[in-house]
């Protein structure tokens, strides 16, 4: 997410601490860097330029200048500026005081409507009783896509077919009947995209909005589009009023143009991000976070929450216990890989880690998509062999191999895995194992 700006800022900022002490003309040239990068980004110009004009202003006083350590100031300074931009605190969905809540998903054709409105309704399922309604009637596809999604989430679906009808208010009408005899208390509406903003689109939806009278209005966004994705967002915002954004796509290589540009554009929050293609990858939108990831500073909250949730504390002590004497071993490893895979992919869980580039690339090269192989290969090895791997010789390689059918190089690869993976863990295995009452599984890092 955003590398490119992030190994941008990094450059200047590590430049900027080597000075030590700082001119005006240090914090100009920096901050012209910082502009650069950000257009390069695909922030809107103008916005760019506020931003950094605002950085600026308080760089020069005496907050920065006269400081001891004043790039950490000037870092401090763009850190919380950044923030502001992307709207500062987190903006939650409104639901009605009285059920139930309407929130209709706008947006172009592509951006990620329909994926969205199922993940959604999953994600606030714990709380509530969602349902999903088709109400992009121009693609019998786009009804079918939904239905499937709902089915594979267990979220009641509504659709033409139990509507008995193919016009879009009456789908709109029946729907809100339907949810009132089951007892549902959040309707989620996928509505019809455009390849571009047009007046067919927007009237359909004033006119599903007269009807509705939804709490939340949500604007997909495709991250991939970058300032394109503002534009958009603001033809939306002046002819159907959104209430929030939803950013999608923001695992792929967006360049951070939509993520950092789109509040200041239309003053409309970003309330969701979606950060993967299955129906668990909806996330808060948190600016502070974001502002953190774009710095490098890692996402350590976002982190701790997903290894709170998915981790065995107790293996994975166990295993810390044997890093720290020194006998990890790669049924210790089989454990580390199974963990870190319940995180999710890996790049994602890299990404939030304070890392260096370098060593984020050496871990992510280590391919979990191929862990049952992994663990085929550390079964089919002798007790003593998975405590001492060193052991391991040609023929033995080739009996591992057959054992546990893959070939001789798979296994050096495990065998590689284990030196680097041992050497990281106890490389970072060193900080201080609690942060607000969690337990952190110190061999994870
Ligand atoms: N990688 C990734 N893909 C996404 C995300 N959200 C949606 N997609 C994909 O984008 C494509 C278009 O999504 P869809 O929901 O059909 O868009 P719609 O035309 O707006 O309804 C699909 O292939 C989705 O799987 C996301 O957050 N990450
Ligand atoms: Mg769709």
């Amino acid at each position: 997410m955003f590398d490119s700006l992030k190994e941008r800022l990094e450059g200047i900022f590590s430049k900027l601490r080597s000075k030590g002490r700082l001119t005006e003309e240090d914090i100009s040239d920096a901050l012209r860097e910082v502009r650069r990068a950000l257009l390069e980004a695909d922030v809107n110009y103008k916005i760019a330029k506020d931003l950094v004009e605002r950085i600026k202003d308080r760089c020069l006083g005496q907050e920065v200048l006269s400081s001891i350590m004043p790039a950490q100031q000037v870092y401090a300074v763009v850190y919380e500026e950044l923030c502001n931009l992307m709207g500062g605190k987190r903006e939650r969905l409104n639901f009605a005081p009285k059920p139930p809540s309407i929130f209709t998903l706008v947006g172009l054709q592509g951006s990620g409507k329909t994926t969205t409105a199922v993940k959604l309704a999953l994600r606030i399922s714990d709380s509530h009783k969602p349902m999903v309604v088709a109400c992009d009637l121009r693609r019998p596809a786009a009804v079918k896509q939904l239905k499937v999604l709902a089915e594979k989430a267990g979220v009641p679906f509504f659709g033409p077919e139990e509507a008995g009808s193919n016009n879009v208010l009456d789908v709109a009408k029946r729907a809100l009947t339907y949810a009132d005899s089951r007892l549902i208390d959040v309707i989620i509406f996928d509505t019809a995209g455009r390849l571009h903003v047009d007046d067919d689109l927007m009237s359909e939806l004033e006119r599903m909005h007269k009807l509705l009278n939804p709490q939340e209005v949500l604007l997909v966004v495709d991250a991939m589009t970058g300032q394109e994705g503002v534009n958009v967002a603001q033809a939306f915002q002046e002819k159907a009023g959104i209430t929030g954004v939803i950013l999608t796509k923001l695992d792929g290589d967006a360049r951070g143009g939509a993520a950092l540009a789109v509040k200041a554009a239309t003053g409309v929050p970003i309330k969701l991000v979606g950060v993967g293609e299955h129906l668990e990858d909806l996330e808060e939108f948190d600016a502070a976070r974001m502002a953190q990831r774009i710095l490098g500073m890692g996402d350590m909250e976002g982190l701790l929450e997903k290894i709170q949730k998915s981790s065995d504390v107790e293996e994975i002590e166990r295993v810390q216990k044997s890093l720290k004497d020194d006998k990890f071993t790669l049924e210790d490893l089989l454990v580390q890989l199974r963990q870190i895979q319940k995180l999710g992919p890996l790049d994602k869980v890299m990404d939030m880690l304070p890392l260096p580039g370098k060593v984020k690339s050496q871990v992510s090269d280590v391919d979990f998509r191929r862990i049952k192989h992994v663990e085929a290969i550390i079964l089919s090895m002798t007790p003593e062999e998975r405590k001492r791997p060193e052991i391991i010789k040609g023929s033995r390689k080739r009996r591992i191999a057959s054992g546990s059918g893959t070939n001789v190089q798979m296994v050096n690869q495990v065998l590689r895995q284990y030196q680097q993976m041992k050497e990281i863990f106890k490389r970072f295995g060193k900080g201080k194992g609690k942060l607000r009452g969690l337990k952190i599984p110190k061999g994870l890092f």
